[in-house]
């Protein structure tokens, strides 16, 4: 119902997202969607190319006068950097192959990509299997987020630990809030200062660093998602959505791999009721989800992301025309992207969920949906009877 692709390689002249099955009414301003891309673009750690582009996304269909209009959504967010790449990467026949790379990177899809499709320029293929795409996603994330904030739902991301600095107490709502104003989109202060020195540490020795970011929702109704089906189970789509970003390793939902160790009696969330409240839990081990389906808690997710592949002092690697021994190949590169890949994630999730949210209710407009949403709620209030 709800889907998007994107199209755009990382030097060329930009990513293409188009958006199809999003309801009408929804507010929508390129503004809205610079907030996001800006903070995708934020985080310490990032290397010189984000001094070079100040995404904006430029809204060419779908919209007027800041409200859907139930058309596709068509955005444009164009890479700045492509004045300096014109010439190796134009799609005009006779492209300049200056720029080869024919040293792959361990742990990025040069090598594999390369054999897959045939090429003799492994530019072919990091061209596109860079993180430079997650700015598409993050623009679809964020008109699903747009429509989701429409619902009363929130969605908030932050880093739970940048290489082996963790946060290793408790954190509130308040606190993971203000995450985002951490220069590290880190919710403590001390995790925070400790992870910008472990950044400065891995840059000073020419290396980089993974970690984890947790993705909070708060505001959705029980019932999202589906038991019946293995395809239609919530807590796949989420852990596919999040997966599939560059560079995350593994996903968790609620307390995930914990969970294993633990007795069943200790595993669980105990089911207690209150009139106003209605049927609640005690504890939230299960992060919102059970049996694939929204259970009115906090929606929890993590995703754990290896450091980047590119590194300042290179790994060993084998040329692939020469077949010797040599350092792969350096691109221009961050050194950590962590907190950036905490907005990555946030779009991932509020995708899926919008998307969940339109299979339950449907609707063309979006007040057709509040209406749907509301009544949902009125007769949860009154079940089983
Ligand atoms: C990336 C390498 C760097 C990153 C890029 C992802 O780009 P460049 O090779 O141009 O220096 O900055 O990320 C982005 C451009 C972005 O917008 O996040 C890679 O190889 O994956």
């Amino acid at each position: 119902m709800l889907r998007y692709l994107t199209a755009g390689e990382s030097h060329g002249r930009g990513l293409t997202i188009i958006v199809e099955g999003l309801p009408a009414g929804v507010p929508l301003t390129a503004s809205y969607l610079e907030g996001w891309l800006r903070r995708r673009q934020g985080g310490y750690g990032r290397g010189g190319r984000m001094q070079i582009e100040q995404d904006r996304a430029e809204i060419l269909a779908g919209v007027r006068s800041g409200i859907t209009l139930g058309s596709p959504v068509a955005l444009f967010v164009p890479n700045r950097d492509w004045q300096n790449w014109q010439q190796v990467m134009t799609p005009e026949p006779g492209a300049v192959e200056s720029r080869a790379v024919t040293r792959p990177r361990p742990g990025h899809a040069d090598l594999p990509g390369g054999q897959k499709y045939r090429q003799k320029d492994l530019r072919n293929i990091l061209e596109r299997a860079s993180a430079r795409e997650t700015a598409a996603r993050v623009a679809a994330g964020a008109v699903a987020a747009a429509f989701l904030e429409e619902l009363g739902v929130e969605v908030v991301g932050h880093v739970v630990a940048i290489g082996p600095v963790r946060v290793e107490r408790e954190l509130t709502w308040e606190e993971i809030r203000s995450a985002r104003n951490s220069p590290v989109y880190c919710a403590d202060p001390t995790a925070s200062q400790a992870m910008m020195d472990a950044i400065d540490a891995a840059r000073a020795g020419g290396d980089t660093l993974g970690g984890v970011f947790e993705v909070l929702v708060a505001g959705l109704p029980p019932g999202l998602g589906s038991h019946v089906h293995w395809d239609r189970r919530l807590d796949g789509k989420l852990a596919q959505a999040l997966m599939s970003i560059q560079a995350v390793k593994a996903v968790e939902i609620g307390d995930g791999f914990e969970v294993a160790a633990r007795p069943g009696s200790a595993a669980q969330d105990e089911i207690f009721y209150h009139p106003e409240r209605g049927f609640y839990r005690g504890t939230n081990r299960a992060g919102g989800l059970e049996g694939g389906i929204t259970n009115g808690e906090v929606l929890k997710v993590r995703a754990a992301m290896k450091p980047i592949p590119t590194l300042g002092r290179p790994l060993r690697s084998v040329d692939i025309y020469r077949k010797e021994e040599v350092g792969a190949a350096v691109e221009r590169s961050d050194v950590c992207a962590v907190p950036a890949a905490a907005v990555v994630g946030e779009a991932a999730v509020a995708w899926v969920l919008a998307g969940a949210f339109l299979e339950k209710f449907g609707g063309d407009h979006l007040e057709e949906i509040k209406e749907r949403l509301q009544a949902y709620r009125a007769y949860l209030r009154r079940w089983p009877e």
